[in-house]
């Protein structure tokens, strides 16, 4: 914690897509949220300074840098924010939790093994002096899918048989789609495959409590050389010139696996960014003994739920709302029915951080829990590289 009792200053490393859905939750928590902390948007940092003061004003942070350092070193800050490219998770994480900082990294953690092992090392040993780590995969913090896994925990599906996850979107199918960040391997480490696929392992994972053991993988890069950007946000970017300058992809377009996991279940996955017509189209299906589950995020605020306990005649998928104050993080936001969306998993996300900080415990899903699923993507890749079936490394105890 601060010095200052009860303030969180937070400074964040990064202002575009995430950094500005960060940014959202760090706005809103506090208003939401009764937390033992008060947060502090006390300093953003980006390479361009121009944009960084723009983005500051914008976002609602009180002051701005170029040097990511001076913000992980400055003795006003206490959580360091890391909503950069994969290539720089590893640097910036590694010299914040050595300066004494609590780091939020957003997903995946890093774009090695190696680098994610570092990171899981570092932040295990600054745990001892009180430092908490955790990685952003905000989709867990959708009220549904906390509902899932207690659903799961409480026994209701019985035993885990089938899981069945797709992350699917489309905006790269136009073969002129410029090379943004997204499509280089040495920026992001890999394709769909860590962008997307990441997401769907971990909500699988921490819905079922069963970790992937093994997989047997293919990937795909459809488009191979696309046109240069001018400059590039994410997920969009303007091509230079009339396209004519190329670069080679150097990611997968599309990774599909299947897996087994380790309380018995079979698993398949398909990561693509080549579902031509689906935007951000997360699904997952899970089928038990006892029952089902179904999560559609374009349809986030419902779950449908087969009950095979119930009598025979009143059997069939029944959708629920998770809307109401029963229902997890939902109490503090509106009055029953009224529906929440895709920002709203941001802000329990820093909520989530914020509680563990403040309390002194663990937050999750820690660097070590990141760390595995890292080692899926290794294993991911591996598989199709070898066209094999290839185990999942264990993860450190
Ligand atoms: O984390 C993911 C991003 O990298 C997001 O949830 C969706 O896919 C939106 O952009 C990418």
């Amino acid at each position: 914690m601060s010095t200052h009792d009860n303030l969180l200053r937070v400074g964040m490393v990064g202002y575009a897509f995430m950094g500005a859905a960060h940014s959202q939750a760090w706005r809103t928590v506090n208003r939401v949220y009764d937390l033992p902390a008060q947060v502090r948007m006390a300093l953003i940092c980006g390479r361009d300074g121009g944009k960084v003061a723009e983005a500051a004003d914008r976002l609602g942070w009180a002051g701005h840098t170029t040097d990511w350092r001076r913000l992980v070193e400055s003795d006003e800050i206490d959580v360091v924010d890391i909503c950069t490219p994969g290539d720089s998770h590893h640097e910036i994480a590694l010299a914040a939790l050595a300066a004494g900082k609590h780091v939020l990294c957003e997903k995946p953690l890093a774009n090695t093994v190696a680098e994610a092992r570092e990171m899981a090392a570092a932040a295990a040993h600054a745990r001892t002096t009180g430092v908490r780590a955790m990685c952003g995969f905000n989709y867990r913090r959708v009220p549904a899918v906390s509902m899932m896994r207690q659903l799961v925990a409480d026994g209701r599906l019985g035993e885990i048989r089938h899981v069945r996850a797709v992350y699917l979107q489309d905006w790269i199918v136009d073969p002129q789609f410029p090379l943004v960040w997204r499509l280089q391997k040495d920026r992001a480490g890999s394709g769909a495959l860590g962008d997307i696929g990441a997401h769907i392992i971990d909500l699988t994972q921490f819905v079922t409590g069963q970790l992937i053991t093994g997989v047997s993988a293919a990937t795909e890069t459809f488009v191979r050389e696309r046109p240069l950007p001018a400059g590039s946000s994410g997920l969009a970017a303007q091509v230079e010139g009339n396209g004519q300058a190329m670069g080679r992809v150097t990611v997968d377009d599309a990774a599909v696996f299947l897996a087994r996991l380790d309380g018995g279940a079979l698993a398949t996955y398909e990561a693509s960014r080549f579902a031509t017509g689906r935007k951000n189209a997360l699904r997952v299906e899970i089928n038990g003994s006892l029952g089902s589950l179904v999560f559609d995020l374009e349809r986030l605020n419902e779950l449908e739920f087969y009950d095979a306990t119930r009598p025979a005649a009143e059997q069939g998928f029944t959708r629920i709302l998770v809307t109401e104050a029963e229902h997890p993080y939902m109490s503090a936001w509106w009055p029953p029915g009224h529906i929440i969306g895709y920002e709203h998993s941001f802000t329990h996300e820093m909520r989530d951080f914020v509680e563990a900080v403040a309390t002194g415990t663990d937050p999750t899903p820690s660097f070590a829990d990141a760390l595995q699923v890292q080692l899926v993507l290794d294993a991911v890749t591996r598989s199709a590289d070898l066209a094999a079936w290839t185990e999942v490394e264990p993860a450190p105890a």
